[in-house]
């Protein structure tokens, strides 16, 4: 299969994880979602998996996205990068048990950033998987960074950067609310959940929200949108659903029709 028939999949950390308490996965979600991607069976694909309650909670506390500062900080890269891995293991078990070859590649080892941006990113054993029929999966991580030491680099900036180098297919998010809506529908009970939206609206909305202070988004799913709307410049269209709902993401990676957000550059 050749690489522009690629998908990848996105999970938030949100979806496998309680956000509320910290290191609390969600292990019924994460078997959910390894039997649909079994069910699914898709060629060519790419996980990409968030940090949630495991990687967010430690990297705040030790300011790891700010880079290095003082020496105290080391030990919470560390432990940063440590806890991703164990949520990792939790979701490749989840897969391997399953018959999937999957094959976890970790960040922090082939990825250097410059301010937080990829600017290294050793991806041969990654896209020999690829040919070979493995699923590679991948996660937000603590990596080195050439300008600030080390920093956090986000799974949506991993899906961004993958996409448009490997020229994919489609790209699918999976988060845990129903799709993209105007402002947070845990918040606001009026908010209107978008079905389809090109780049020009979406670009539009992003700068309408940014000024809005008294709308916050769904957990930040527009700031993430600034990262997807990369891959939708680069033509390629993004899929917004709900991953903690049953089926979603099965029926998204089949294909076929689903609740959600389609974002398409027209
Ligand atoms: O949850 C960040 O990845 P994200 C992961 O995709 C860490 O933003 C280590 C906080």
């Amino acid at each position: 299969m050749s690489e522009s028939e690629l998908t990848i999949l996105k999970i938030g950390g949100s979806v496998i994880t309680d956000k509320s308490k910290e290191l609390q996965v969600r292990m019924q979600a994460i078997n959910r979602l390894a039997e649909e991607i079994k069910r699914a069976n898709v060629e060519s694909l790419i996980i990409v998996h968030g940090g949630g309650s495991f990687g967010h909670p430690v990297a705040q506390r030790y300011a790891i996205v700010e880079g290095f500062k003082e020496e105290a900080q080391k030990i919470g890269f560390s432990e940063t990068h440590h806890v991703m891995t164990v949520l990792n293991g939790l979701f490749m078990d989840a897969l391997i048990w399953r018959n999937i070859p999957a094959v976890s590649i970790t960040p922090s080892s082939c990825i250097i950033t410059k301010n937080g941006r990829i600017q290294h990113f050793e991806d041969a054993p990654l896209k020999m998987q690829l040919k070979m029929g493995f699923l590679p999966v991948l996660y937000g991580d603590a990596v080195l960074d050439s300008k600030l030491g080390f920093t956090i680099l986000s799974g949506d900036q991993l899906v961004s950067v993958l996409a448009t180098k490997l020229d994919a297919e489609r790209v699918i998010i999976g988060v845990d609310v129903d799709g993209l809506y105007d402002c947070d529908p845990k918040v606001k009970k009026s908010a209107k959940m978008f079905k389809h939206l090109t780049l020009e609206e979406l670009q539009e909305l992003q700068s309408k929200l940014d000024k809005s202070a008294a709308c916050d988004v769904t957990g930040g799913m527009f700031g993430k949108m600034a990262e997807l709307s990369k891959v939708v410049e680069h033509g390629i269209p993004v899929t917004v659903v709900n991953a903690s709902k049953p089926n979603y993401v099965y029926k998204a990676l089949k294909g076929e029709n689903v609740k959600g957000t389609l974002i398409e550059k027209i």
